[in-house]
């Protein structure tokens, strides 16, 4: 274990400060994925279940885990454990999206200030403050008992009846006089929050899903309490006195503070046995490290300048120690987030253990990935009319009336995708220790329009018949259904025309020469050809010329949120082509300092050949873009300029910075492997920017230094589509506002 020292003077012992002034709940499904499948098929509710992914468990029921069963558990373990586990696939998430899409909207729809935020899938924050405040103030003291909460302003008479008297579920902490008198308001705003936090678990409970809340008045402290009294139960924290919260938080392990990942909880760990005596508490399994929060935060030599210094490093976010230092005081004052109704990208990828060799393996894959990226196109960006995403499309109906209601509702998207994107990456052993996206490499192109025909038509297709293929809450078969036959024909034809192309382009097949001056521990083809064998055609396929370990496919540059139906149709002239700068530029071809060549259209089916790219790539493109409105609007092809800018500190070939802004911030991750899942559970970052919280998967992205989003610099002109004239960038407004005036 790595011990770093740090210097013996007296630190600066100051504790951070703290507020009580607001109320949070944090909501937490019980065995997620287990009850999506319960609802599926209720018989297996009273059978020991898990839910099996890429050979260990994500998870399993609470029947299962009183045989001793747990989560992430490998399967052969679990099995020897408990014999009659039934063992159910969860290796598709979109079901499981769904749902939780679902219940987010239900969940959201009573909150005032939208301050609703998902983590991961299963979990919401709910900033209640607001909602609190304002019934604190309708309580009548003299009739405590029959109290009512109001749930909207303008109408009082929505709401429902509770007895203020007392808490709704468990407390932690100090239920006496001693909390009245330290802060006279809180525990009367906590109690509502309790009360308010049963009514929101039964009516998520009507849709059939149980679920944990914690109640406190930060979200660390929430999500800690939540975890106090599982399943189907809640807990509220009443800590009057920052003394109150210390007590609540010494005795937690390091890893189960959110926020604290296993490099900082190692780090921490090695700085508290560093000299330190005593017995050491019971290891936390998940990651080997046992030390707790009251042994650092005691500890003689920490304070926030120290950990600064223990945590700071390439890498780490400027201010952690301070950071850290606070968490380990229960101290939390990051926001809960707003949901975004339209996520920046959406993402999907899968990782392929001891990697894909194979074209058709490789061709399968990404069909399977790509119809489910489809699907959650059309349930994120395809919503009925006056919906919100989530409810439209494949959305489970909250409930039959509903159901019909919405048979005969309009649909429009949200938004549309104009650009699709393939990174891939090789597969490495695990024991070499590779970071998590090493040599990721990704192209893109535009996403071709058929794409919105299809979802567009099959979720008629899907309104009309009522049917839901992935409908866990109905007997509706999963597979086979109309719907699902239109999405895979629509990937099949995706993955032929677009994706498979841009695979062509990243992954040169390895040459026999390649092959034989491959990797001695891996003994596996590496990803990446040799620069001097890249522009060797293709290998037939099926003879073992790759060696792919991960497939993420993603869509991007989100472009006409809520009049998107217009950009279905394409049309739109130049005014249009120009209406929005950055996504314009996106999608030009960008050169790099080395000349890396613009290849072919990216229409065609048959490989082509790479340029010889070095170990990384980039996400812009050498792919045609045809701009226009919407999503695809004119036929044009941007042509790359081909004017050469000074090299990259990094060879290869790389995009704007600025054009790529989209990609920049944290979107929309799927996760179909587990490697990461560890990672991305337990280091929780707090202040990702995620806006939706199944998004966890782009922190680790954005901690491992997403590559795909390594833009090294590069041309700073651009080709006229219309004119092929070269322009600089600062000059595309008014070269839009010259090609605008001649439209006219
Ligand atoms: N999950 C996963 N891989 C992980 C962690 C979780 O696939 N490493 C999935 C499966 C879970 C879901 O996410 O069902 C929610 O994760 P939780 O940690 O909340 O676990 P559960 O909801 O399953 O159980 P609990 O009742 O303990 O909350
Ligand atoms: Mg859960
Ligand atoms: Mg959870």
């Amino acid at each position: 274990m790595e011990v770093i020292s740090i210097s013996n003077a007296a630190p600066p012992r100051r504790r951070p400060g703290r507020h009580h002034d607001r109320v949070i709940l944090h909501i937490d499904l019980d065995c997620f994925y287990a009850q999506c499948v319960e609802n599926r098929q209720p018989s297996l509710r009273s059978l020991p279940l898990g839910i099996k992914q890429k050979g260990i468990l994500a998870t399993c029921n609470y029947v299962a885990r009183r045989h001793g069963v747990k989560k992430l558990m490998p399967i052969a373990e679990a099995r020897r454990i408990c014999p009659d586990l039934v063992l159910a696939d969860g290796e598709d998430l979109s079901p499981f999206r769904d749902v939780s899409k679902r219940l987010y909207s239900l969940v959201r729809s009573h909150s005032w200030n939208g301050k609703v935020e998902r983590l991961g899938l299963d979990e919401i924050f709910v900033d209640a403050s607001d909602i609190i405040s304002y019934n604190a103030e309708l309580l009548n003291p003299n009739a405590l008992a029959q109290s009512w909460f109001c749930l909207s302003r303008p109408d009082p008479e929505v709401g429902f009846e509770f007895d203020a008297t007392s808490f709704a579920g468990c407390v932690h902490g100090v239920e006496d006089e001693a909390c009245q008198v330290a802060d006279p308001t809180l525990r009367m705003r906590l109690l509502l929050g309790s009360h308010l936090a049963r009514y929101l678990r039964m009516k998520i409970e009507e849709e059939g899903y149980t679920s944990s809340c914690g109640i406190a008045t930060n979200k660390l402290l929430a999500k800690l309490a939540g975890d106090k009294n599982k399943p189907q139960n809640q807990t509220t924290l009443l800590t009057p006195s920052p003394e109150d919260v210390l007590v609540f938080m010494d005795p937690h392990p390091l890893r189960k503070v959110p926020g604290i990942g296993s490099k900082i909880a190692r780090l921490l760990q090695g700085f508290v046995l560093d000299g330190a005596s005593g017995e050491a508490p019971p290891r936390d399994d998940e990651s080997g490290v046992s030390a707790t929060v009251g042994q650092v935060r005691t500890h003689p030599a920490a304070s926030a300048p120290a950990l600064e210094r223990l945590l700071a490093g390439p890498g780490a976010e400027k201010g952690i120690g301070r950071r850290v230092w606070a968490l380990l005081h229960g101290l939390d004052d990051t926001d809960v987030k707003p949901g975004r109704d339209v996520p920046t990208q959406i993402s999907i990828e899968d990782s392929f253990k001891g990697g894909l060799t194979t074209l058709p393996e490789i061709r399968q894959a990404m069909v399977a990935i790509t119809a489910s990226l489809l699907r959650r196109i059309r349930v994120d960006l395809l919503v009925e009319e006056g919906g919100e995403p989530g409810t439209g499309a494949d959305a489970p109906a909250i409930s039959e009336t509903k159901a019909k209601a919405k048979a005969k509702k309009k649909t429009r998207w949200l938004a549309c995708p104009r650009t699709i994107r393939l990174s891939t990456r090789p597969y490495t052993n695990p024991a070499e220790n590779k970071p998590y996206n090493f040599a990721r490499a990704s192209r893109s192109a535009p996403l071709p329009s058929f794409v919105f025909s299809a979802l567009s038509n099959n979720n008629n297709n899907s309104s009309s018949n009522g049917t839901n293929s992935h409908d866990y809450n109905s007997n509706t078969p999963p597979l086979n259904s109309n719907n699902d036959t239109i999405l895979h024909q629509t990937a099949d034809r995706l993955v032929t025309t677009t994706l498979l192309p841009l695979f062509h382009k990243l992954n040169p097949p390895i040459s026999a020469t390649a092959t034989s001056s491959i990797s001695a521990s891996t003994h596996q083809p590496l990803l990446r050809a040799n620069p001097n064998t890249a522009n060797q055609p293709p290998k037939p396929e099926g003879n073992g010329m790759y060696n792919i370990g991960l497939i993420n496919i993603c869509v991007t540059n989100m472009s006409g949120a809520g009049a998107a139906n217009s950009t279905v149709t394409g049309g739109g002239g130049i005014t249009e082509l120009f209406r929005r700068q950055e996504e314009w530029l996106a999608g030009f071809q960008v050169v790099d300092g080395h000349g890396c060549a613009p290849a072919a259209a990216a229409a065609a089916p048959a490989p082509a050949p790479a340029p010889a790219a070095a170990d990384r790539d980039s996400d812009a493109d050498d792919d045609d873009y045809q701009g226009g409105g919407g999503c695809r609007g004119g036929q044009h092809d941007l042509l790359p300029d081909t004017n050469p800018k000074p090299p990259p500190p990094n060879p290869g070939c790389h995009a704007l910075g600025q054009v790529e802004g989209d990609l920049v911030s944290p979107g929309d991750v799927d996760s179909h492997g587990k490697e990461e899942d560890e990672e991305s559970r337990m280091s929780w970052e707090w202040d990702d920017d995620d806006d939706n919280g199944d998004d966890c998967y782009d922190t680790i992205k954005a901690r491992h230094g997403d590559d795909d989003n390594d833009n090294g610099g590069g041309g700073n002109t651009v080709r006229c589509p219309l004119c092929e004239r070269v322009i600089p960038l600062f000059a595309v407004a008014a070269h839009e506002r010259y090609h605008a005036l001649g439209e006219e």
